[in-house]
């Protein structure tokens, strides 16, 4: 077994199209940084990767959709990412992005490596082809009717509507989202890496050497070899992305899951001229830190390139996380259904650690979990202040008000003493060991346990109270809460880096070592610390209202947006409509239907009878208003049984991107019964 020297930690490159959100740190980045900073902390040689991934064909759409160019969409976003993470404590050794020209040339070297080696399959293919635009064209940029639910707006690679995958050849009515015309058909040649070549190597590699990797990604490992691996494009027809460094192959680029992963290497070499250390000596170990959804990538693709190219180490393990939910439903960029970090900032400043440490204690390790704005509160308040923040808040207070700071010279030490201390080594421990097993959850919740001896030691001592009676039992009582607080000073700094280090200045603590971790004298008699400050600040439920009340915003403009952008329904012959029957009626009389918000009873006369429609427009009617007032209605839909209610037709109502409702009728009065066509 190689003695490990160093490791190498990279972090999933974000898409640089889009800010980044209480996700992508849960998932990724707060567990990648609380493993680093435990390394350093025990004085390892450990080098934290991240970067922008600049390339695919989301910024080529968005750049067209603003009128720029994936350069300014990647430079703006690249920036912002780039700042949330510093904001956040994330402590990159680097943070690069795959424009770089570091990038382009390694992505290249490594492309033209397994080419020479002809790693690589050759196939000519169909593709679809924009002879306005003059390109071929990615999935995404194919749009049509899907040939399962007939639904239009489907991609080239998947049907919004129903979920299906689909080729692009599989739409019917395809349309170019460029030009908007009809794309041909045309024959294009592209690279593949032939992952059904690399089965054996990772069966051998992961299903037998790696059994200890989390269930969750070992599990979907083997479903997919078992599943059978297919050979994989690594190239695509994109005037976007790094260059396919072979002769005849202009007009083509990198496909960017072959690229983006090589940026953890180009990241490297930009960080330091010894980056074949950290990525080809056996003593170094490698970790990748990644959401589920780029297992694939990670344990079966990037390895396999690896393994190809013949000189780089393959990753030790890969912590990947679930997913995060946010209120319930599942996060998401296009709904604006997200915590975005710079915007948290705004909301909640200097509070970083908090949601570092809500999002570690509800991380997404092995199912996926939800985020709710009421836990976030209640961690906060809870946890961090009334017990991590209260204790060392006391300790510091009480040490500066008995003796002006200066760490006492403890008395006879008591069973409860000695058991508390001993408590320290304890929580150290079960913390250490949860770190090394990738357990963050636990981890943190070990780490708060050792806050929670503490908190319990001075409230059952209360040293506020002997102090009258006892001076030299408060002077070991202090002395003890002191050690704790030191401790925690360490133990913390992974998980809450700006508590830690403002705790570390109040004691005067200077530089850390993980080996004081658990130590029962961290501080000694006579050493001096410094004045307390709150580490934590209670929220408000106000503070949480107005979260909520933002998310609902973000609901009520999805479902407006989604009215409106709702794209026309299938087509329909004249004769499906003429099977509908519209006349103009009046509302005789209007009544609320019991025990509900929506809906309202109406009586109406239709010229052809009198008949009870229930209609559910009671939020913007009420019913004396529109007694009188002419409707156009549906007399021959079939009744339904609606609370009780036999309803006999249908009311016609506009409803307006805001969700509004109002009534489609005459301009003038018509006889009722007039047919509406
Ligand atoms: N750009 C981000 C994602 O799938 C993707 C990761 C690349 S890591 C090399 O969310
Ligand atoms: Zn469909």
């Amino acid at each position: 077994m190689t003695k490990i020297k160093r490791t190498l930690v990279t972090t999933a490159l974000p898409y640089a199209n889009g800010p980044v959100h209480i996700g992508h740190l849960a998932g990724v980045y707060v567990p990648a940084d609380i493993y680093v900073r435990y390394l350093r902390l025990k004085g390892e040689d450990v080098l934290l990767i991240g970067g922008s991934d600049e390339h695919g064909v989301p910024i080529t759409l968005k750049a067209r959709n603003e009128g720029i160019t994936p350069q300014d969409v990647v430079d703006k976003y690249h920036s912002i990412i780039k700042q949330s993470f510093a904001d956040f404590g994330i402590s990159f050794d680097v943070y690069s992005r795959t424009s770089s020209k570091t990038h382009y040339e390694t992505a290249s070297e490594f492309f033209k490596s397994l080419y020479d080696k002809g790693e690589f399959l050759e196939k000519e293919s169909q593709q679809y082809y924009d002879e306005e635009a003059g390109q071929f064209l990615a999935d995404r940029y194919i749009t049509g009717t899907c040939p399962h639910c007939h639904k239009d707006g489907a991609y080239g690679d998947q049907c919004e509507s129903c979920g299906t995958s689909l080729n692009a050849t599989d739409l019917l009515h395809p349309r170019s989202t460029i030009s908007g015309s009809t794309p041909v058909q045309r024959t294009t040649k592209h690279w593949y890496l032939p992952l059904d070549k690399h089965e054996a190597f990772l069966r051998q590699w992961i299903l037998e050497e790696h059994k200890e990797w989390k269930p969750n990604v070992y599990g979907q490992c083997k479903s997919w070899i078992d599943l059978g691996l297919q050979p994989r494009a690594v190239s695509r027809d994109l005037d976007w992305g790094v260059p396919v460094p072979v002769e005849g192959a202009e007009g083509k680029v990198l496909y960017v899951w072959f690229d983006a992963p090589i940026g953890y290497i180009s990241a490297t070499r930009e960080l330091t001229p010894d980056w074949e250390k950290y990525w080809k000596d056996p003593e170094t170990r490698l970790l990748h830190f990644i959401g589920k959804d780029n297992i694939v990538f990670h344990c079966i693709v990037f390895p396999s390139m690896l393994k190809a190219e013949g000189t780089y180490n393959l990753p030790d393990n890969v912590p990947a996380n679930e997913f995060l939910n946010l209120e319930g439903d599942k996060i998401s960029t296009s709904r604006n259904w997200a915590v975005w970090l710079h915007e948290y900032l705004l909301d909640f400043k200097d509070k970083q650690d908090v949601l570092r440490y809500v999002l570690t204690a509800n991380a997404p390790e092995t199912k996926d979990n939800d985020f709710t704005w009421k836990d976030f509160q209640a961690r906060n308040n809870n946890e961090l202040v009334a017990i991590f923040g209260n204790f060392v808040n006391r300790s510091v207070v009480l040490t500066q008000k008995y003796y002006n700071g200066v760490v006492p010279q403890p008395d006879e030490l008591q069973d409860f003493d000695r058991e508390t201390l001993e408590g320290i080594g304890v929580f150290a421990q079960k913390t250490q060991e949860a770190l090394d097993q990738f357990k963050f959850r636990e981890a943190v919740k070990e780490a708060m346990n050792l806050a929670r001896l503490g908190n319990k030691y001075l409230a059952d001592t209360e040293p506020w109270k002997l102090i009258k009676t006892d001076a030299a039992r408060v002077e070991t009582i202090m002395y003890v809460a002191l050690q704790i607080t030191a401790n925690l000073a360490i133990l913390m700094e992974p998980f809450l880096p700006f508590a830690a280090e403002k705790l570390r200045k109040m004691l005067n603590m200077g530089q850390v070592d993980w080996k004081l971790c658990g130590q029962k004298q961290v501080l000694q008699t006579g050493h001096s610390i410094g004045e307390a400050e709150l580490l934590f600040q209670k929220i408000e439920d106000s503070e949480i209202q107005a979260q909520l009340d933002k998310l609902q915003a973000s609901k009520k403009a999805n479902e407006a947006a989604a009215r409106t952008a709702n794209p026309a329904k299938e087509n329909i012959s004249f004769d499906e409509f003429s099977k509908m029957d519209i006349r103009t009626g009046t509302i005789l009389e209007a009544e609320k239907v019991a025990k509900t918000k929506k809906l309202l009873k109406l009586k109406i006369d239709t010229g052809l009878d009198q008949r009870t429609v229930v209609s559910g427009i009671a939020e913007f009617f009420e019913p004396e208003t529109i007694v009188g007032r002419q409707v156009s209605i549906l007399v021959n839909l079939a009744p339904r049984n609606i609370k009780g209610i036999e309803s006999q037709g249908m009311i016609l109502m506009a409803e307006d991107a805001d969700g509004r409702l109002d009534f489609v009728a005459p301009q003038s009065p018509v006889k009722n019964g007039s047919e509406v066509r």
